[in-house]
């Protein structure tokens, strides 16, 4: 069965300090509503790479509390700060996540050798598994077939999280590994992931759009093309409405309309204008009512 996971927001307050009750209300909201089967914490929908240190932990240490244990977590640590990376490694496993995912060193065009050891230095001594989180367009770090498959030598590496349009190089990644799991990225493309063996899908959209997309990823397993294509098509108006509007604070003001207190995103991501509002009330009252 293919899973899907939310990529689990942080909430903000005005002064962009965390808003540890927003955390708490969204992770409620994806297990009770929701029924998601896991969330990706800590990655590019947490806005995690404006976080410090403390503020990351602080992030892990409250879904973990939440969430009880009723659904899978993992906890993105990648950081380009390698000794933060570690840390955070550290301190997700001794709070109990059993999985973890890094984004590859980013910025200084590092290479392969350095990228292998930076993730190798992450899994030394942690007794955890890994998620390598693959997303060139943000990270500017495009791995080949070749170099994944060093990457999963190691074999507490157990998989990707895919957020890239590249569906030859997926296809690829399934055909060679097909032990690892691959999670999709890209929630707008997830019709044409599905039939490449994908295991499941890690995504932002499905902290509002959950239920849609679980109803496509069944209707798939149950053969019905055409149900898929209508449910992708419903999604793919949804994404793109919020894609326009400024995707990670309306996927919050959307949360606000349905009475899940999301709160903000952190500078130098937009607080919301009167227009956004209006335009996440519309999607609200689109999508959702
Ligand atoms: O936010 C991005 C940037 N991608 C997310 C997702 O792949 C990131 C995707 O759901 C993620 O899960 C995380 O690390 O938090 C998009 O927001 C969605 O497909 C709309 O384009 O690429």
């Amino acid at each position: 069965m293919k899973k899907l996971y939310s990529a689990l927001m942080t909430a903000f307050n005005g002064d962009d300090t965390i808003n540890e009750q927003g955390i708490r209300e969204m992770v409620r909201y994806n297990i009770d509503v929701n029924k998601i089967d896991g969330l990706y914490v800590g990655g590019s929908t947490g806005e995690s790479f404006m976080l410090s240190t403390e503020e990351r932990k602080l992030v892990y240490k409250i879904a973990y509390e939440e969430t009880a244990g009723k659904v899978d977590l993992i906890a993105q640590v990648g950081s380009v700060n390698l000794t933060e990376a570690k840390e955070l490694a550290k301190y997700a496993a001794d709070l109990g996540y059993k999985t973890i995912s890094a984004v590859p060193p980013f910025y200084y065009h590092f290479t392969f050798e350095q990228i292998k050891d930076y993730y190798d230095q992450i899994l030394a001594g942690v007794d955890v598994q890994l998620i390598i989180y693959s997303i060139p367009a943000l990270s500017g770090v495009s791995l080949s077939l070749d170099e994944f498959g060093k990457l999963f030598e190691n074999p507490k590496i157990i998989g990707v999280k895919y957020t890239n349009n590249d569906f030859l190089l997926l296809q690829r990644l399934r055909s060679a590994f097909p032990d690892k799991k691959i999670y999709f990225g890209t929630d707008e493309m997830l019709i044409s992931a599905l039939p490449l063996g994908i295991d499941g899908a890690i995504g932002s959209t499905f902290n509002l759009n959950a239920k849609r997309a679980k109803a496509e990823i069944a209707a798939y397993e149950a053969g019905d093309m055409k149900k898929v294509f209508e449910l992708q098509d419903v999604s793919n108006k949804l994404i793109l409405a919020l894609i326009d509007n400024d995707i990670y604070p309306s996927l919050k003001l959307v949360f606000e309309e349905m009475g899940v207190h999301a709160g903000y995103s952190k500078a130098p991501m937009s607080k919301p204008s009167a227009e956004m509002k209006a335009g996440a009330k519309k999607i609200y009252e689109t999508y959702f009512k």
